[in-house]
């Protein structure tokens, strides 16, 4: 009996210690540029969401660990006008704030196709969750990204951004500028200032501005080192919003670029801070987690770091430590129970669940609902390889170990005519595992694409098309294909794809992977559709 009651004390110990941490990344997936801001007892987060669209995730939660999606901030093809943008064009770096009733959101639009490539915009909202107002243009003549503002305790509001260097400066070299804003106009008004350039001598790309005041400092956190492996978050400080701001000497507070490739977390950078109402201080930040080594396929995260202020009224992030940690202890606030969208999705819903997103934004009727319990993807002329509309509905690889399957409907009518699933890094980057049709018949191919080079992986004719399932399986790095003609009778299709074809490394961009369905009738008109029942993706560790 003691035996037994001192199992069951040390399980429930075990339990408690369990309860008392969380996983990091917090956001899995492609959510990079995290902001943060708190009103009363509710966090809300932003990222960035470049081609996709919806686009700018809002999240919400009460404990900094569990969030919920709850909206976008781009909803509507009248705010953006998205047709034709680059892979990774869109929107980087929204900051979030709430003031007097309203919230702020600010994020730079980028199109290369403009005269200076970004355009800085403010988006309101007195419902975070949507909808949000059409774009306000601050900038679209300054070559500068990641806008932020800040409310100041007199009555001013300021426009932070990062700005070019003086010509001359060394290679990568970039600033941070203050300048006052009117809110209710929408411009802004007094002078320029230049009030960062990062921490490092010869730092580059000092980027993702966010200021704060405490205790008679104005404390501006940036990032710098470049959103890959020498990422950083530093710190510098004064008492006039204006300058000058003195860098910390224990900077960078917060990077893992010392680890270089060697830590399993890479990337570390593009920080956001929140003070809960138990007066613990938390950081958000951006993060990646690599596979095999160097693989970081997932693109860039979204982490949650605890900071505290040293003596010298400086901030010292992940206490004891210095670096974030995959378990970290939770910040002491009441557990939010974020409602959680099941893994299977069975297309009951009259419009997508909100994790779903297309690229661009497709012409109408490109997908529907309207068959009860199905996906319909009518097929498009344009296919992934074009800056155009696809037929494609996906969601973020976020899983080291997962399983990705679903049940297609379809009956290819030309050779040009492709449905299935596509693994999708960029225009240059993806992989269809789609069923089509040759002179013999039906057949099912696996193609990867890198640039213009396509590999055929596995072709074989498939007999029976009516009940088609597809599935993937990710471990780590390595990607396995499966089909089975009737349900869950398996076969392999082709086994151990690495997936670097989608890593940052060797196929570069800001994103990470989607995963989703896909149809197309590459470049021919067809009236012809696909039909989904179903998708799952599951997660394996
Ligand atoms: C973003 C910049 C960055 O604007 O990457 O991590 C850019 N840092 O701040 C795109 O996400």
């Amino acid at each position: 009996m003691k035996y037994i009651v001192s199992i069951v004390l040390f399980l429930s110990m075990l339990q408690g210690l369990a309860q008392s941490t969380f996983r990091n990344p917090i956001l899995p997936g492609a959510y990079p540029d995290p902001s943060i801001c708190r009103v009363g007892d509710d966090y809300y987060l932003v990222n960035s969401s470049f081609e996709y669209f919806p686009g700018v995730p809002i999240w919400h939660s009460k404990d900094l660990v569990n969030w919920e999606l709850i909206g976008h901030a781009v909803t509507r093809a009248k705010q953006f006008d998205y047709s034709g943008i680059c892979s990774s064009c869109g929107f980087w770096a929204p900051s979030i704030r709430f003031h007097k009733g309203l919230y702020y959101l600010s994020v730079t639009w980028v199109d290369w196709r403009m005269k200076v490539g970004f355009k800085n915009v403010i988006l309101t909202a007195t419902n975070p969750a949507g909808p949000w107002s059409d774009p306000s243009v601050i900038t679209d003549d300054i070559w500068g990204i990641d806008p932020a503002i800040f409310f100041d305790d007199d009555g001013k509001n300021y426009w932070l951004m990062n700005h070019p260097a003086e010509p001359g400066a060394h290679q990568g070299a970039s600033t941070i500028m203050i300048q006052q804003i009117d809110l209710a106009a929408m411009k802004l008004i007094g002078e320029k200032k230049i009030i960062g350039k990062g921490a490092q001598i010869d730092a580059k790309y000092a980027e993702g501005p966010k200021m704060f005041k405490k205790d008679g400092y104005y404390y501006l956190f940036i990032a710098e080192g470049g959103t890959g492996v020498n990422h950083a978050v530093t710190v510098s400080r004064s008492k006039n919003i204006e300058g000058p701001y003195e860098n910390f000497q224990g900077n960078p507070i917060l990077t893992h670029r010392n680890m270089g490739y060697t830590s399993p977390i890479i990337n570390i950078g593009h920080a956001d801070i929140v003070k809960t109402a138990n007066k613990e201080w938390w950081m958000v930040c951006l993060g990646s987690r690599t596979l095999a080594g160097t693989d970081n396929i997932f693109g860039r995260e979204t982490y949650l770091v605890p900071m505290t202020w040293d003596k010298d009224q400086w901030p010292i992030v992940s206490p004891q430590y210095g670096q974030v940690r995959a378990e970290e202890r939770k910040p002491n606030l009441p557990e939010f129970k974020a409602a959680q969208f099941a893994s299977k999705d069975d297309f009951e819903t009259s419009s997508l669940l909100p994790y779903w997103v297309t690229i661009r934004i497709p012409k109408e009727n490109t997908y529907h609902l309207k068959n009860k319990g199905f996906l319909t993807l009518n097929l498009q002329s344009c296919s992934l390889k074009e800056l155009s509309e696809p037929a494609f509905v996906g969601q973020r690889l976020r899983y080291k170990q997962g399983d990705i399957i679903t049940n297609l409907s379809f009956q290819p009518k030309s050779e040009k005519e492709e449905a299935g699933l596509a693994i999708y890094k960029s225009d240059k980057a993806y992989l269809r595992y789609v069923l089509s049709k040759n002179k013999n018949g039906n057949i099912l191919t696996i193609i990867s694409r890198k640039d213009s080079f396509e590999v055929v992986l596995f072709r074989k004719e498939i007999l029976d098309i009516n009940a088609l399932q597809l599935k993937i399986i990710q471990q780590e790095n390595k990607f396995t294909f499966y089909y089975s003609e009737s349900q869950n009778a398996w076969q392999l299709a082709y086994k151990d794809f690495t997936g670097s074809l989608f890593s940052v490394e060797e196929s570069g961009g800001f994103m990470g992977t989607m995963v989703g369905m896909y149809a197309s009738s590459n470049g021919s008109e067809s009236k012809n559709f696909a039909k989904f029942d179903w998708f799952d993706y599951i997660l394996k560790n």
